[in-house]
């Protein structure tokens, strides 16, 4: 195996070997960990190519993956290189695509983006059983930009390519074999198998073009592919330009939609979307980092889970470890509690099996995985007990001190608390440095956020493991610290009293919740509090109150729920729910509002959606920023992660914290101010000199 030497380039590239089986010579990438598109792979491959044109002993060649997987893509990082050191990968796409000898693409693990068109600049395709093949581009708020849109739709036809060009999401080997996308499945050893192919195919055969064939598809068809778009990918830019390439490759010649490929692909990545879409990637695989935490922290094997509570924390908690196969022992106090709380469990279960994504058979394999008790010493053997009880410090502390009697030596005892201070529950074990947060976010077993809560005690291999164990039980983890409501509903509560000095200041909460629509969210503030229930702060208010010697609260909010107008529970709230789902706005709300404003005093005024969003997205900014300063969020890019797997902020703004970079934080800062905010220290200081929440997260990380 030598290293291929690029005659065009000076050094040879360390990232492609090259070697020969009989007349076949065999390119491989070796570009740990997933074979991206980076800086040298492009120079390895022309020299192999290069190789095989000047040997005239080889008459195929075949490109293979190195370590785990074939190209996974171009390398996302190297996006905002300047054009000319940014890797080629059309260029490389051209030659390949027009190579005079046949070329065999042998794939496994993940072909994915230019991964994919390289596949498809090659003659012919061999994969592993159980290879993936996609073009992932629209989840980085951009589209495939070597050849993608219209080889694609050549090969598998423009309907499944639209499908998976706007869904970004992979199809397995065996399907892309009957759609033509692969030419053989390998049984045995992938390189084998596509040698084989090359030499018993490929150069028995003319060569195929892809780009000599037509792509057929309707007015009707893209027509339809438009209209959907508002539901799957509204406000985003990409898809519709996708369906646009998709529509040219049914309608011009190949080297025109090439050409307009490339102009659209550039529009797409210099986009605010796809800066917002490319941070989330990079910050949900960072969040998952924890500095001081290597690769050699000792972890704790997760082989049984307890839950204590079975309601609809508890439930939805216990079903996450189920299903990844983890037995769970889920406690209550009553009988009828513990059966009410299975029944749902089972009833979630089924309704899944109902619309065919698990069988009954599944359904009845991961029931039999859970055991119910009234008894919380049968949680004597679990390797990690979760607490999902309701918001009590007298309650929870009463929990821990039982199971640090009844847990094993070693057991992670974690409280699924959303707020209360952990390290006053840690207090009353022995075993401090066991005890964790681990807040889930309503409902458990679909949201994926996991925000994991490190209390001051918390040992290293406690915190590793339950990061692991967020990995395994398929949610994002990410490290906060202790404080009252930690980072997501810390932010959240100066988001709500935000919303609510903006309606009694005349806004209508409808155009409030509208300007987080435009946003992008699917709720605004007033649609999330109905949907939660207007109680629950009520009562929060009022015990704050009280227990502060407070008068009792009269806001309007207050007023509101006073009038058993408790949220959509009620078919009443902010707004009305004549069917129970939709809100409408309420004269009820309008009138307890115009009351309440006379009352105070208060002058209604006109407020532009513009003042809206800038007032609610820059009070989760500046808490935010305040945040930090604590370090009780490790990086911004962790509070836009919260924020986007937990509160629905839209993946295409990056978070509160990428917008307000996307805005500049100096026009943050005046904004806040003069909207009558004092702008956090760190925010100040950041926008004072030049600097994004960006920056900061790469000096720390430097730091
Ligand atoms: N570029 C750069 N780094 C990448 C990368 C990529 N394409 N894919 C993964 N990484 C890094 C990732 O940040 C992490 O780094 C490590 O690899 C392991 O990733 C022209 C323009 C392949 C399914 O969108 O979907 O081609 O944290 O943790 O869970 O049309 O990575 O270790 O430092 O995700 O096993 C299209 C993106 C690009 C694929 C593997 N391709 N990657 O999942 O590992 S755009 C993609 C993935 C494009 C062309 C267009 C997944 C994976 P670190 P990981 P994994």
């Amino acid at each position: 195996m030598s290293q291929a030497q690029s005659p065009s380039s000076s050094g040879s590239s360390a990232l492609v070997d090259t070697s020969r089986q009989g007349n076949v010579l065999v390119l491989t990438i070796n570009n740990p960990p997933v074979n991206a598109f980076s800086p040298g792979v492009p120079e390895g491959l022309h020299a192999g190519l290069d190789m095989a044109e000047a040997d005239e002993g080889i008459q195929a060649v075949v490109i293979i993956g190195g370590g785990r997987t074939f190209i996974a893509g171009a390398d996302i990082k190297t996006f905002d290189m300047p054009r000319e050191q940014a890797p080629d990968l059309r260029g490389f796409i051209t030659r390949l695509d027009a190579f005079s000898k046949p070329t065999v693409a042998a794939i496994h693990g993940t072909a994915l983006g230019g991964g994919l068109e390289v596949a498809l600049a090659c003659n012919y395709r061999v994969a592993t059983p159980d290879a993936q093949l996609g073009l992932p581009e629209v989840k980085l708020g951009v589209l495939p930009g070597a050849g993608g849109t219209q080889r694609l739709p050549r090969v598998v036809g423009v309907q499944k390519a639209l499908e998976m060009m706007l869904s970004g999401n992979p199809v397995r080997a065996a399907e892309a074999e009957a759609l033509g996308l692969v030419d053989e499945l390998a049984d045995g050893d992938l390189l084998t198998a596509a040698v084989a192919y090359a030499e018993a195919v490929a150069m028995a055969r003319p060569l195929p073009r892809i780009s000599e064939r037509a792509a057929e598809g309707s007015a009707e068809l893209f027509a339809a592919a438009r209209a959907g778009l508002g539901k799957t990918h509204k406000g985003q830019l990409a898809p519709g330009l996708i369906v646009d390439l998709a529509e040219m490759a049914t309608q011009k010649p190949f080297q025109e939609g090439w050409d307009a490929e490339a102009a659209l692909f550039m529009q797409a990545k210099d986009s605010p979307q796809s800066r917002g879409l490319r941070h989330i990637f990079f910050a949900e695989r960072e969040a998952g980092k924890i500095p001081g935490l290597g690769k050699t922290t000792p972890q704790l094997e997760i082989r049984s889970a307890g839950i204590i509570g079975a309601g609809t924390m508890g439930g939805g908690i216990a079903m996450n470890f189920l299903n990844v196969g983890i037995p769970v022992t889920i406690v209550e106090t009553a009988q009828d509690a513990l059966d009410r709380g299975l029944g749902v469990i089972r009833k979630n279960y089924e309704n899944t099996a109902k619309k065919g994504r698990m069988s009954m058979d599944d359904v009845e394999k991961r029931m039999a995985l859970l055991t119910p008790t009234l008894s919380m010493d049968d949680l004597k053997d679990a390797d990690i007990i979760i607490e999902a009880v309701y918001e009590n410090m007298d309650v929870k502390k009463e929990i821990f001190t039982r199971l640090d009697a009844v847990a094993k030596p070693g057991a992670i005892l974690a409280s699924n608390t959303s707020t209360l201070d952990v390290n006053e529950i840690a207090s009353v074990t022995k075993r401090p440095e066991s005890v964790i947060g681990l807040h889930f976010f309503s409902p458990a077993n679909v949201m994926k956020l996991l925000e994991i809560v490190r209390a001051d005690k918390t040992s290293d291999t406690v915190l590793a493991t339950s990061m692991a164990l967020a990995k395994k039980i398929r949610k994002v983890g990410v490290v906060v610290g202790v404080c009252d409501g930690f980072v997501g509903n810390r932010m959240i509560h100066h988001y709500g009293d935000e919303a609510r000095k903006l309606v009694e200041e005349g806004a209508k909460p409808q155009d409030v919740d509208a300007a987080m629509h435009t946003l992008g969210l699917p709720m605004g503030p007033f649609e999330m509090s109905d949907m939660a229930g207007l109680d629950v702060g009520y009562l929060i208010r009022q015990h704050q109150a009280k227990v502060a010697g407070q008068p009792k609260p009269d806001g309007w909010l207050d007023r509101i729920v006073e009038q058993g107008r408790k949220g959509q529970k009620t078919q009443a709230g902010i707004y009305d729910y004549p069917d129970g789902r939709k809100p409408v706005p309420s004269a009820a709300t309008d009138e307890v509002l115009n009351t309440y404003r006379s009352e105070k005093g208060l002058q209604s005024r006109e407020i532009s959606q513009e003042e809206a969003t800038k007032r609610l997205t820059y009070s989760l900014v500046n808490e935010g920023a305040q945040i930090l300063d604590e370090g009780i969020a490790q990086r911004a890019g962790d509070i836009d992660v919260i924020y986007i797997y937990g509160y629905g902020f839209p993946a295409y703004r990056g978070g509160p914290m990428q917008y307000a970079d996307e805005q500049g934080l100096s026009s943050v800062v005046a904004d806040l101010e003069n909207y009558g905010h004092t702008p956090a220290p760190l925010l100040k200081k950041l926008a004072q000199e030049g600097k994004t929440f960006a920056d900061w997260d790469k000096e720390k990380a430097r730091a």
